[in-house]
């Protein structure tokens, strides 16, 4: 996949706002200051598609940015920030899973996580979210540029054997945002999941049809 055209379209604090379209949508989440919003620039090769920040939890609303005019990459508030109030983590906790129960064009979720650190017990929480209300899953480990290669092998391997028991889990991939590692592999992820929704998509309307 190459991405030519991105547009911001809209940030979406109220599910009303949700844009009102069927297609498909690449969602990205993680703890504040994981590296998302890095990770997105650095995918459609921009340098401020979205905000990197100094200070972390900057991220509110879930960002939609059109691309190429056919599918949307959706940038999910970061999670896990000690700072933020209580009510903003539970208000932020029900926008979250009504999102999952009622967009049913997600094609995948890119789940980010650092390299170094692996997958955190809110990481966790949220993938057995995805889990729940059957999303497929990436687990992409972002900073791989501060790990020697062989500590990330272990890494990917350490973590593939905790994560076995996720059933949309679709995969594990390296990331960096700095060298760019691990971009093209996540283009081609995300086209095939693209694919395979489209397929899913067409045999749900097949069997209501028959
Ligand atoms: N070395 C290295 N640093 C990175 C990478 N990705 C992000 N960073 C740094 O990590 C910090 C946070 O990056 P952001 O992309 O703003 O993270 P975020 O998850 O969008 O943060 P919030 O939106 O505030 O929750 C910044 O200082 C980035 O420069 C990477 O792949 N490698
Ligand atoms: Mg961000």
């Amino acid at each position: 996949m190459k991405i030519s055209i991105v547009d911001f379209v809209v940030g979406v604090a109220n599910l009303k706002q949700l844009p009102k379209t069927n297609l498909p949508e690449i969602i990205f989440i993680g703890r504040s200051n994981v590296g998302k919003s890095s990770l997105l620039n650095k995918l459609c090769n921009r340098k401020n598609i979205a905000r990197v920040s100094a200070t972390p939890g900057k991220t509110r609303e879930l960002n939609y940015y059109l691309i190429n005019k056919e599918l949307y990459f959706v940038d999910l508030p970061g999670y896990g920030y000690a700072k933020v109030a209580e009510h903003v983590k539970a208000g932020w906790t029900q926008l979250i899973e009504e999102f999952f129960h009622t967009r049913k064009q997600i094609a995948l979720a890119i789940q980010i996580v650092d390299a170094r650190l692996g997958p955190t017990e809110l990481d966790n929480t949220m993938m057995g979210w995805l889990d729940f209300y059957k999303v497929p899953f990436l687990l992409v480990l972002t900073k791989a540029d501060k790990l020697p290669k062989n500590k990330l092998v272990t890494q990917m391997n350490t973590i593939g054997a905790e994560l076995g028991k996720h059933k949309f889990l679709a995969g594990i991939q390296p990331f960096s945002a700095v060298t760019g590692d691990g971009r093209i592999e996540l283009l081609k992820t995300i086209e095939h999941n693209i694919e395979e929704k489209d397929v899913r998509s067409s045999k749900i309307v097949a069997s209501a049809v028959a």
